[in-house]
């Protein structure tokens, strides 16, 4: 595809949904390559700066040299782009908390204001399937808060699970939540959850949670067949698949979980609820365990890119 081309589709991309497609993710798509979706808020409101800005580049690399393209998402000055440059990354993780956290709800709102979003896993996975990438990398997916049955904190990560096919590639849910509820949420919701390597679902510092799954992958082949299932037969659900943490970053998981009990006491002495409850918990966590909870969230966001890279390759040889 020449230039003039290229420029052409793009500008029926911005008109028929509004959205930015970088030219690099365009051309992959368009030529059935493997490309990688990225979410935001976890560089604006997930780690601090500079380290947001490094691993988010980082992951960028990661991806690539595993044969996909990366798109990170994110909304700037009112558009969604599919796919960001240099020093639109690098805005983003330097105004940080300064941009607004953007689920799937959020979405008009931020477009209508002209304002800056970073997407969460539920607003990355509706521009995903928008553009029509299958697959998608974070570090972990929101879920059902503790106490979730009183306060109904639910992440709509979990219902855009439901009804969005895209793939998540996450380390599983943090003991910040209540995982076998978060694991009944997603059933109800008609969501397949695949462990990688294992049945037990793992809790993002550490490999167990003490909960198991049905569905286990043992390859990125593997894992492909599974995605090209449920687009075969339309199911119209996600899937998301949970990769443990590597075994050298998880020894800390008991420290970091002390951590966890102590940040979700303060969260419930100060009233710290809704979209404030996550951010609030992953930065107390980090500032409790002397920065050891940033290490493995870096480590394990790392090896998730390399492991959805790798899925993405091989479900485009797979559709070849
Ligand atoms: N969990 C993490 N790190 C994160 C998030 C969740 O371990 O950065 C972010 C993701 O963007 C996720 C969002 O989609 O928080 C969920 O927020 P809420 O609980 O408000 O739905
Ligand atoms: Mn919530």
């Amino acid at each position: 595809m020449d230039e003039a081309d290229t420029k052409l589709d793009m500008n029926q991309f911005t008109e028929k949904g509004h959205i930015k497609v970088a030219p690099e993710v365009y051309h992959a798509l368009v030529n059935g390559k493997a490309v990688v979706a990225l979410e935001s808020t976890i560089i604006s409101h997930g780690m601090p700066y500079p380290q947001n800005y490094e691993t988010a580049k980082e992951v960028e690399s990661i991806v690539r040299e595993n044969g996909a393209i990366p798109a990170t998402i994110a909304i700037l000055d009112g558009t969604p782009f599919i796919g960001l440059s240099e020093e639109q990354l690098k805005r983003l993780a330097i105004l940080g908390r300064k941009v607004q956290k953007t689920a799937r709800r959020d979405i008009p709102h931020i477009v209508s204001a002209g304002g800056n979003g970073a997407t969460t896993v539920s607003a990355t996975m509706v521009f995903a399937h928008k553009v029509g990438i299958p697959v998608f990398v974070t570090g972990g997916i929101g879920g059902v808060h503790r106490h979730g049955e009183q306060t109904m904190d639910i992440s709509s990560d979990l219902t855009e699970l439901g009804k969005t096919p895209v793939t998540v590639i996450s380390a599983g849910v943090k003991s910040i939540l209540d995982i076998p509820r978060t694991l009944e949420y997603m059933e109800t919701q008609g969501v397949t959850v695949a462990v990688y390597g294992s049945n037990e679902f793992p809790s993002f510092f550490t490999e167990t949670s003490g909960c198991q799954v049905p569905c286990r992958v043992d390859s990125p082949e593997e894992c492909a067949k599974l995605i090209d299932a449920n687009s075969n037969l339309s199911l119209g659900t996600g899937i998301l698949v949970a990769v443990p943490i590597p075994k050298e970053y998880a020894a800390s998981g008991k420290m970091i979980e002390e951590a966890i009990q102590q940040a979700l006491r303060e969260a419930k002495e100060k009233n710290v609820i809704g979209n404030k409850a996550t951010p609030f918990l992953l930065a107390r966590v980090n500032e409790l365990t002397g920065g050891a909870s940033l290490a493995a969230n870096i480590a394990l966001v790392k090896n998730n890119a390399r492991m959805g890279a790798k899925i993405s390759v091989a479900l485009a040889k797979l559709r070849q």
